[in-house]
């Protein structure tokens, strides 16, 4: 399978206009805000995660991904929960990636779905990490989310927070790997572009780069990796939480040429029944709801009926 497409930036042409925001600055609210406004995407740093943590869960995931093809296999294919190969999600999007996608479970607390299908003792050590990880990026989320309402300056504060952090919400943990694409012509999408369905995303990636996202003039610009910092991401439900004053960023990945990529994302989203609109508190007079009511379940039935790159929110515009 060839997935071609056109090529990448040099990557000398990294963006510098990426905000930082750092989360131990008591004035990072309002740049956070204006992020979350003009890009949809941002860096945090100061973010309370131990780099150990960190390097743990990466190094298994590594290991995860050199096993023998064989092995992977006997992971449940990914529909949408497992191992995917190439294939991303059930409608012919293809990309030069391979994937763990995992379920969050919160209760009794906050874990991945299980990873029965390893053999031991490699079983333990990934699911211990993939947990500790799991808290300790929903904790980031929460904490972003909140200063997003305190830069709003609507209460409570945790109008945002509380839906991700609800019993039963629905979130996954994304593990990509990304083979280096050495001796193609050309380079190779490794996620083909799109917009995340969910409230935030965090990233966390190795010193790779490939991550581009799509500004406000449709124009493209490569992310300069960071393997200490996480990189948050506007989604679908944030848009419409905020009458589409944040932007649900564009972005995709290209596979790099000389290094295999590794990312993990957390996609916090909202438990099923979740109704979806725009908050009335950050409506101006007169402001008229860009979006109808839905909910989070019916969101998502439509979206997995869709193509990687669809404008899914089209539909839910009034
Ligand atoms: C994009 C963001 C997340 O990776 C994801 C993806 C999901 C999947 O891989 O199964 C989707 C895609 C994502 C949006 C449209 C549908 C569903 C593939 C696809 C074509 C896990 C998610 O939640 O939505």
């Amino acid at each position: 399978m060839v997935v071609l497409t056109k090529p990448a930036l040099k990557p000398a042409n990294f963006y510098s206009g990426i905000p930082v925001v750092d989360l131990l600055e008591p004035g990072s609210a309002a740049l956070l805000v204006s992020a979350c406004e003009e890009l949809g995407f941002f860096k945090v740093t100061n973010h309370g995660v131990p780099m150990e943590l960190i390097a743990r869960l990466e190094a298994e995931t590594v290991k995860f991904f050199s096993l023998p093809q064989h092995e992977k296999e006997l992971v449940c294919s990914a529909n949408p929960f497992g191992y995917g190969n190439r294939r991303i999600g059930s409608n012919g999007d293809v990309g030069w990636v391979e994937y763990l996608l995992l379920e969050i479970i919160s209760k009794p607390v906050p874990h991945a779905s299980s990873l029965a299908f390893l053999r031991e003792p490699s079983a333990k050590s990934f699911c211990c990490a993939l947990n500790e990880y799991v808290m300790a990026v929903r904790r980031v989320a929460c904490k972003v989310l909140e200063k997003m309402a305190e830069g709003l300056k609507i209460e409570p504060r945790d109008v945002f927070s509380k839906v991700v952090m609800d019993e039963e919400s629905d979130s996954v943990l994304r593990l990509n790997h990304y083979p280096s694409c050495q001796g193609f012509n050309g380079s190779m999408t490794g996620f083909g572009e799109h917009t995340d369905p969910q409230i935030i995303s965090v990233l966390r990636s190795n010193n790779t780069s490939g991550l581009e996202i799509s500004l406000k003039n449709g124009s493209w610009v490569s992310v300069l990796p960071d393997q200490e910092s996480f990189f948050v991401n506007v989604g679908d439900s944030l848009q419409v939480m905020t009458n589409g004053r944040f932007r649900s960023v564009r972005h995709r990945v290209l596979a790099n040429g000389n290094k295999s990529r590794v990312s993990m994302i957390y996609f916090g989203g909202p438990p099923s029944r979740e109704r979806l609109a725009p908050l009335p508190l950050l409506m101006g007079e007169g402001e008229k709801s860009l979006y109808r009511e839905f909910t989070w379940c019916e969101y998502k039935t439509s979206a997995y009926k869709t193509r990687l790159g669809d404008d899914r929110l089209g539909q839910f515009q009034r």
